[in-house]
């Protein structure tokens, strides 16, 4: 019965998003689902998780300018091709992205703004948005999430290659003093190499100071902090990666309560992106991180489908600028019963009832009260 409704949705209808109709077409897969999850901008509530967690590393990049509320329809050119995807890359397929119709998607990760905000000649910034992929539904997967995009652009001359070794002076000092454990990669390396365009030796300063910038970032959230990792030195680790649109690419990962946890994506930014951009004579970094996955650990979420829950007994748990320990709740809301009934000659006594609610239905009550005897 499901699947015939979900077939049977008229095909005429155009799609209504944010307030726009769009045409379908045979490419058109988006869901009505999916079309209720967007402009939720859980991101931007200062009390809710991801609105929290968005503010915390906004402060931590203190310098960058940190941009919200951009609209997630993208065309194909702006999610691949502009960032160099090829033609028969899996995630293009309307198997895995959601499509509006043949001309327009919505976006799958952040970076599909690179170009436009490097063409504004923005050089250090930041944009936190929700992002659309068709996936598996568990506990730390879901169709709709949140990323983070960071870059920060240095001119490829003498000042930018004095500017990118006098910020990594500053960051490695900092990092020393913490309780960090770094397990690196190479900054450079014959499987992870610098573009051809690039002077090595600035690749290799720009891929450290990328590294040093999120190492810092990861301190900021992870470090030292209660009911997390008290006391334990943080462990970072760095891993070798690819993206179309990067390279030297890295993934990092954190270790938390027994096992590593993928946090972000990053890289030396393709200089065609920069081309594209129409910013000649510079070289940056980029990273993406997930911000579900480091608000599930910061807070103790322990399900991704809870960041979507307008219960009160959720969002009431959370303050602006605060990380605390989520406290579980029931799934199910608040059900009240009254029961009335004749007491036998012999007595009943109200622990007999209890026992006899608590033989029958478990632990699924909460509370038996006594409201009256007549
Ligand atoms: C990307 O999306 C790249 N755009 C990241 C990037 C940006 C690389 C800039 C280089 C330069 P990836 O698909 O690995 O990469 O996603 C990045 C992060 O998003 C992951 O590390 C993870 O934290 C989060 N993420 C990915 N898929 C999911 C999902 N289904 N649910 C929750 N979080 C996810
Ligand atoms: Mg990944």
């Amino acid at each position: 019965l499901q699947l015939r409704r979900c077939y049977s949705t008229p095909t005429h209808a155009p799609v209504t998003l944010l307030g726009k109709e769009y045409p379908r077409d045979a490419t058109t897969n988006i869901t009505s689902a999916i079309i209720d999850k967007v402009g939720r901008n859980l991101y931007m509530n200062p009390s809710h998780p991801l609105g929290i967690l968005q503010s915390l590393i906004s402060s931590h990049f203190r310098d960058f300018n940190s941009m919200t509320g951009v609209p997630p329809v993208v065309t194909p050119a702006q999610n691949f091709d502009d960032l160099g995807f090829p033609a028969d890359h899996p995630g293009r397929s309307v198997t895995d992205s959601y499509y509006i119709n043949r001309d327009l998607m919505l976006r799958t990760h952040t970076s599909a703004h690179e170009v436009e905000v490097f063409a504004r000649g923005e050089r250090k910034w930041l944009l936190s948005a929700d992002v659309y992929r068709r996936d598996e539904i568990d506990a730390s997967h879901y169709p709709v999430f949140h990323q983070m995009e960071g870059a920060r652009v240095f001119s490829s001359d003498a000042n930018g290659k004095a500017e990118v070794q006098e910020d990594n002076e500053r960051l490695s000092q900092h990092l020393a003093r913490s309780n960090i454990i770094i397990e690196d990669v190479p900054h450079i390396s014959p499987t992870n190499p610098p573009q051809d365009v690039h002077d090595p030796v600035l690749a290799e300063l720009v891929a450290h100071n990328l590294k040093l910038s999120l190492n810092s970032l990861m301190l900021t959230l992870f470090g030292n902090r209660a009911g997390v990792n008290e006391g334990e030195p943080l462990r970072v680790r760095w891993i070798e990666a690819y993206f179309p649109f990067t390279t030297p690419s890295f993934e990092v990962e954190v270790f938390f309560r027994g096992k590593w946890l993928e946090i972000l994506g990053c890289g030396v930014v393709q200089q065609q992106t920069l081309d594209r951009a129409g910013v000649p004579g510079s070289i940056s970094w980029a990273f993406g991180l997930g911000l579900e996955r480091i608000a599930m650990i910061l807070f103790s979420i322990p399900d991704i489908r809870l960041f979507w829950s307008q219960d009160p007994r959720f969002l009431s748990q959370f303050l602006a600028g605060q990380i605390t320990t989520f406290k579980p709740y029931s799934k199910y809301p608040a059900c009240y019963k009254d029961v009335s009934f004749w007491l036998p000659d012999t007595g009943l006594h109200d622990n007999d009832f209890c026992d006899l609610v608590r033989d029958t239905a478990g632990d699924l009550v909460q509370d038996v009260v006594l409201v009256g005897r007549k």
